[in-house]
């Protein structure tokens, strides 16, 4: 329903490309993005950089976003963490928006009434420190078809493991173990997509502080994996560096995709910027190299 609403209220609003939506697309030190459509605008959440508060960034046409304030501030409002408020999500399920995130290495989920808060914490982690990977980090959310919603979840530099979680239909609890499904060369800041059945797993491979961050991935028949290794979709070039943390972006009811992601420039990575580009598929289904734009 939502995403049947979206494609009409954008239909007249979409850039033809968001090769014009001018690079990066949110001002500042802002890293490792989701992006998701809501109530006929699309949203950004990024890192919490501003004292561990997340916010949220809305946009009508991908090309100027509004913050639209804080979303959760990680000191006041979350009893088991304090600090790295890091890469969230947000989801739409039965009438509230779920909102997964990492604090002090541990993934947690609150409950929103709408995509820009106010939230309330779970109270507890969700995936505690250790459990979801070498670092429990980096949560993103993919609700299939049926219906049947997972966490994915894990990273870190130097020897990551994936996990993947059932949840709950009430989307602040899992179902069973953790299911650890580590595609080949993972590191952290994993997306999923589903487009024509098949599952496209994709993250960040390499250290965030320096050029080799860039994103890989890997296909599946089921969100539970095997995942089938398919190779390197966004690396550095001569002017932006270390691309990685990203989100996939399908316009409503079109095969037009984009990649929402970070990169910096000047070789300072303590300044990472956020980007918006396309992402285009060949005829057997593999994601073709993706070009960093700067306009
Ligand atoms: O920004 C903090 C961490 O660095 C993220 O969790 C990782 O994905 C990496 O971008």
């Amino acid at each position: 329903g939502v995403c049947t609403l979206a494609g009409m209220f954008f239909s007249q609003s979409m850039p033809a490309s968001a090769a014009s939506s001018g690079n990066p697309i949110l001002p500042g030190n802002q890293a490792d993005p989701s992006v998701r459509i809501f109530e006929g605008k699309y949203w950004i959440y990024p890192s919490g950089f501003d004292n561990n508060r997340f916010h949220a960034w809305s946009s009508t046409d991908l090309s100027n976003w509004t913050d639209e304030g804080v979303v959760l501030d990680v000191g006041p409002q979350v009893s088991w963490a304090d600090t790295r408020a890091w890469a969230p999500d947000m989801i739409y399920r039965n009438g509230k928006y779920y909102f997964y995130f990492a604090a002090d290495v541990q993934v947690g989920v609150a409950v929103c009434d709408s995509p820009k808060g106010p939230c309330t914490d779970s109270g507890a982690p969700l995936v505690a420190a250790g459990l979801g990977g070498a670092e429990s980090i980096d949560p993103t959310v993919f609700v299939d078809d049926d219906g049947q919603a997972y966490l994915y979840s894990g990273g870190s530099a130097g020897g990551g493991r994936m996990s993947i979680f059932k949840l709950n239909a009430d989307m602040v609890s899992v179902n069973g173990n953790q299911i650890i499904q580590t595609p080949t060369n993972f590191t952290e800041g994993t997306w999923l997509s589903k487009r024509n059945g098949t599952y496209y797993l994709s993250y960040s491979n390499g250290c965030y502080c320096n050029d080799t961050y860039n994103v890989q991935y890997s296909t599946g028949s089921s969100p539970l994996g095997p995942w089938s290794y398919q190779g390197t979709i966004l690396a550095s070039n001569d002017v932006y560096k270390g691309p990685g943390h990203h989100a996939f972006l399908q316009y409503p009811g079109t095969d037009d995709w984009y990649i929402v992601y970070h990169r910096y420039e000047n070789n300072d990575f303590s300044q990472r910027k956020v980007a918006i580009d396309r992402v285009n598929f060949n005829a057997q289904g593999q994601i073709q190299p993706i070009v960093m734009t700067s306009s």
